[in-house]
Formats: structure tokens, C-alpha cells, sequence
């Protein structure tokens, strides 16, 4: 880390009640929109090691409602852990750790937006899934977690970004950004826009079943991409789960749909090979089970019948919001090459292909597992 970005941390890290002096600091790269630092500190030399990550408020325009959730909701989880007699929780839902002033943030003099975690040791994630086992632990964990927040009322979170899964709505920015053309991308992304535009009858589905009060508005993760849960080192175990940014009123379909989008296809959400993009029939089959033995037991039956649906709408979701961004010139997905939006998009397009070609297949799992 270069003197600057240490000196800033060591600023930053005295705003917060951490324990000891400022020791060392590496930025994590991951994420898309936020940025984040592991840092240890000594006290008397005593190794304590937290987390330093900004908040991105252009993205996040609540961010002191955004972290009242945070606190809420892993305090709720705690208990529950607690009460199940768990072991090690600490190293099962994350802690915040209180500014000097008691809140749980820190605005720097340049007006960003701080937070600190602590720091979960032994275990790391992955960008793509690599074995069926960790689909299972994946499905098991956010199951868990939902399960976990199940009696938590969806009225004490704030919404920390509005529609956030709403695909009518994401649809229409997207037809905006193509009308518009701004960055004369069209041609580039001409056939992507075709595939979207083809998927315009089927975009209101799980939000209108919502409005008929088919499947119930829960407390649910938002973000549960494979690499927001963090897998123990030595047993593969999943221990946490992480990014609670958007914890927040949803359907449990938009947590399941993500995880179809980043736990069945052992490939990167950028890959460029698309011939290797393709939704594993066992990945999807440990996936079910593992989220079907922690939530099973509160899902409605009209909340099953769409699992397999929300594969293909969530990774639709997140593909056009890609392609939107790619028309809309990248100023919200950080990109790290030309085109990355757009390699993100094909990739989310052709697993939906994978996944109409074996729809009864998942179908049929999801209904012998359950
Ligand atoms: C963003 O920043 P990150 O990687 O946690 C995005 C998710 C997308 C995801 C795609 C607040 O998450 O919705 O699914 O990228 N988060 C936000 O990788 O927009
Ligand atoms: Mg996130």
C-alpha cells in the first residue's frame, strides 16, 4: 500500500473504537462499487484485524438508514446463533465496530462515507464455484440467513436502493439507453439488444406476482453472488455471509435467482468463452438442496413453484443492467477493460440460454427436493 492510501487509513482507523495502534493495511479488491481495506492493528501486541470499507453514496443515497439495517440485522442474526448454540459466531456474522463518536460510521473530510467490520479470519471466497459441495454450502448459507431474518418485520429496514430488483423498471432504462445511444454503442451490442428485447414478456412476472400478494415481501440478502459468502479454509464450510448493503424488503426469489446466476457455471461473471458458460446440472442440484434444507421449512409453496423462473429473470436482471451501463457510457459497474459491461452481459445471456434448454430438468430436482 503506497504512503498515501496508509496515511489515510491510519486516519481513518482512529475515527473507529478499534483496540491498538495502526499496524499494516492491504486493499481487498473485490466488489463493484465499494471499496475495501484489511487492516491490522497492535494492541500490546495483539494482532487485531478489521475491515475498512467506504461507501459508495452516489449508489447508496441513505447510507446512515443503510447502516441502522446493517446493525439490526446482524444483531437479530447474533441472537439467533446464540440461542441455536452455535459455535464461534463471531466468525459466523459480521460485527460492526462503533465510531468514537458510538455511530457506526465515519464521514472523512472529504465527505466519504466510512464503516468497520471485523475482520473474519480462515476463510476466504471465490468469484466462480468450483465444486457442487460449495453450491450446496452456498445455497445453505443464504438459506440460513433469510431463515434467520424470518421473523425480523420487513418495516424496521430502510429500502437502501429503491426497485432495486424491480426488472420492469430496470427493462425501461434499459429501452431508454437504447433510444438515446449516447455513446454510439448500439452496434456493438446489437445482438445482446435483440436477446433483451425478446425477453420483454416475461419481465413483470415475479414483480406482478408480488402486487397479487402471490409470494410475500420478506427480509432478504439482495446480493448473493458466490463470492458474498466466505467459505472456512481447512473444511470449505461456509461460515459467513457478507455485503449487507442491501438487506432490505424483497423476495426470496431475487437471493435464490442470484444464486443460480453465480453458483451453476464454473465460470467468471466476465467470461469471455462462452462456449464454456453453461448452467451445471449437479452445481444446480446442490444449490437446491443446500438452500432447501435451511429454507424449505417457510417458503410458500408459490415461492418453489417460481425458483426455477428466478434463475433465468434475476440473471436477466442483472445482464441488462450491464448492458445498460455499457450503452449508458460504465459510470456504475467499475470496469477494468474495454467492453467489460458488455462481456458481463453476454455471459449473464447465455447461461439464460443454458438454463432454457434444461428448465424441466431444474424443474423436476426442485420438486423431488422438496
Ligand atoms: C454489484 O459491488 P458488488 O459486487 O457487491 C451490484 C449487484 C450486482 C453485482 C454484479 C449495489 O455488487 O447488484 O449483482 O454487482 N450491487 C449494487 O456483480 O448495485
Ligand atoms: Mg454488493
Amino acid at each position: 500500500m503506497n504512503p498515501e492510501e496508509r496515511e489515510k487509513l491510519t486516519r481513518i482507523g482512529k475515527q473507529f473504537q478499534v483496540p491498538g495502534e495502526f499496524h499494516d493495511g492491504h486493499r481487498i479488491k473485490i466488489g463493484h462499487i465499494n471499496e475495501t481495506f484489511a487492516a491490522t492493528y497492535l494492541h500490546y501486541g495483539t494482532p487485531f484485524k478489521v475491515v475498512h470499507q467506504t461507501l459508495n453514496t452516489q449508489v447508496f443515497r441513505d447510507p446512515e438508514g443503510l447502516m441502522r439495517n446493517v446493525v439490526r440485522v446482524t444483531e437479530h442474526v447474533r441472537r439467533k446463533l446464540a440461542d441455536q448454540g452455535h459455535d464461534e459466531i463471531p466468525r459466523r456474522v459480521l460485527q460492526a465496530v462503533p465510531a468514537r463518536d458510538g455511530k457506526f460510521f465515519h464521514i472523512d473530510d472529504s465527505g466519504q462515507f466510512w464503516r468497520t467490520f471485523i475482520f473474519v479470519d480462515g476463510v476466504r471466497s471465490y468469484d466462480a464455484v468450483e465444486t457442487p459441495k460449495q453450491a450446496y454450502q452456498a445455497g445453505h448459507a443464504f438459506g440460513q440467513f433469510q431463515a434467520a431474518l424470518s421473523d425480523l418485520p420487513a418495516s424496521q429496514l430502510v429500502e437502501t436502493i429503491p426497485d432495486f430488483h424491480h426488472t420492469p423498471k430496470r427493462f425501461e432504462r434499459l429501452l431508454k439507453a437504447i433510444a438515446t445511444d449516447e455513446f454510439k454503442r448500439y452496434d456493438t451490442a446489437r445482438e445482446e439488444i435483440a436477446f433483451a428485447e425478446s425477453m420483454a414478456p416475461h419481465v413483470a412476472r415475479l414483480v406482478e406476482a408480488e402486487a397479487r400478494r402471490e409470494v410475500p415481501l420478506r427480509v432478504t440478502h439482495n446480493d448473493t453472488k458466490f463470492n458474498n459468502v466466505l467459505l472456512d479454509n481447512a473444511t470449505g464450510e461456509a461460515m459467513c455471509v457478507v455485503d449487507l448493503d442491501t438487506v432490505m424488503p424483497g423476495l426470496v426469489l431475487y437471493d435464490f435467482g442470484d444464486m443460480v446466476r453465480t453458483t451453476t457455471s464454473r465460470t467468471a461473471e466476465d467470461e469471455l468463452y462462452l462456449d464454456r458458460v453453461e448452467l451445471e446440472m449437479p452445481m444446480f442440484e446442490a444449490l437446491v438442496r443446500g438452500y432447501l434444507e435451511t429454507a424449505g421449512g417457510f417458503l410458500t409453496p408459490a415461492e418453489k413453484r417460481l425458483l426455477v423462473f428466478s434463475g433465468k429473470l434475476i440473471t436477466f436482471t442483472i445482464g441488462i443492467r450491464f448492458l445498460t451501463d455499457f450503452l449508458e457510457g460504465d459510470h456504475y459497474f467499475r470496469i477494468h477493460r474495454e467492453r467489460h459491461n458488455l462481456d458481463r452481459c453476454r455471459k449473464q445471456f447465455r447461461l439464460i440460454q443454458s438454463i432454457n434448454e434444461r428448465e424441466e430438468q431444474m424443474q423436476a430436482i426442485v420438486d423431488r427436493l422438496s
